[in-house]
């Protein structure tokens, strides 16, 4: 175990790549005054609705109930942004390999992790970090991830990681296919006939998150207040919980609770601002815990980086509408996404017509 010299945490956490996995291994009794949170973003109890939960849609018999579940589809994207999904015909035998091999992947040591840092890694396709954006933040927070943008099934040969590299395209290619059903519900129902796949999933990014054990898991946060700026982001969870989602138009909070195959559905900014404001990015965030690691792994499904994104035409003729927010260059908007900490909805301003 290394002994490590707690004057200079961000050295040993972000630098050598120990990340938050090293510190809460070496058993520390208090949390390090980098990660202490304001305590308007801690997660505390009485912001926290326990009866009520985000909807749960059954997708078996797809064809069949076509309809019904492509309603059930849209009103959670409108009322909720987010929603969990079962009998989605991803196999349990693909969820927990990927889940083994994000274990695998955060096993490994330090050294071996951190050639995939900012500063090491030959791509920026390839991403081991900590916090969100350390440089940036004033608290930072409790979790490890590593990042892999898709580029082919050949870059991702050579560069990803090989402990957790076939693990990771196969649930890729799986969500595929039920990426592809949740959007034709939702542009259906915005009556779009046509889904241009090449811009709503244009292109793809995998993480897998690492949340170990915190000291004190009331003083900090996994994640911190955001939403995605993906088209639509899937989300594998273990069984240890600590999601929360933003409930709309109020300030109170649900706890998505895990469900054993299930896999997590929320909106993005991209389909936000596609749809006018139709559909919402609902702000998320996950509480730290004091028990137990905790992993997860999101796919988020966005445009292309040169893609120019706005209210689609077919959704300002049916409704009439005025757009609300303007066109803009997707990767200028990611960039504006990752320049900062996290800041809870206000990243979607950007492409707000003032
Ligand atoms: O770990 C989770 O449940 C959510 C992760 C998340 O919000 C993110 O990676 O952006």
């Amino acid at each position: 175990m290394p002994t490590i010299d707690l004057s200079n945490i961000t050295d040993f956490v972000v630098n050598e790549g120990h990340g938050v996995k090293g510190l809460s291994e070496i058993g520390l009794q208090k949390l390090p005054k980098q990660y202490i949170q304001p305590i308007e973003e801690r997660i505390t109890t009485n912001t926290v609705i326990l009866d009520d939960q985000i909807p749960i849609i059954d997708m078996s018999n797809w064809d069949i109930h076509n309809k019904l579940v492509s309603e059930n589809i849209c009103n959670a994207a409108e009322k909720w942004g987010f929603f969990q999904i079962i009998n989605h015909d991803i196999s349990l035998e693909v969820l927990e390999s990927v889940k083994d091999a994000t274990y695998r992947f955060f096993k490994q040591p330090a050294v071996e992790k951190n050639k995939h840092s900012k500063e090491n890694s030959s791509t920026n396709n390839v991403r081991y970090g900590t916090s969100f954006t350390p440089k940036a933040e004033k608290a930072l927070e409790w979790k490890d991830y590593l990042s892999l943008f898709y580029v082919s099934d050949e870059e991702a040969a050579a560069l990803w990681p090989s402990a957790l590299r076939d693990e990771a395209l196969e649930f890729m290619r799986n969500s595929e296919i039920v990426m592809k059903k949740l959007l034709e519900a939702l542009m259906k129902g915005l009556n779009v006939k046509e889904i241009d796949e090449s811009v709503l999933m244009g292109s793809k990014r995998i993480n897998v998150n690492y949340y170990p054990k915190c000291p004190n898991p009331e003083l900090t946060v996994g994640v911190g207040r955001h939403s995605d700026v993906s088209t639509l982001t899937i989300l594998l969870q273990d069984n240890i919980g600590g999601l929360y989602v933003k409930k709309m138009d109020s300030d109170m909070w649900v706890h998505v609770p895990p469900i054993h195959g299930a896999l997590v559905i929320n909106i993005g900014d991209a389909l936000q601002i596609m749809s006018n404001g139709r559909y919402k990015s609902i702000e998320h965030r996950v509480m730290a815990n004091g028990k137990n690691n905790r992993i997860s792994v999101p796919i988020f499904v966005n445009p292309k980086p040169t893609d120019i994104i706005g209210p689609l035409k077919e959704v300002l003729l049916e409704s009439g509408e005025e757009p609300i927010y303007k066109q803009v260059l997707y990767s200028d908007y990611v960039k504006h996404f990752f320049r900062k900490a996290h800041d809870g909805k206000d990243t979607v301003d950007f492409a707000k017509i003032n």
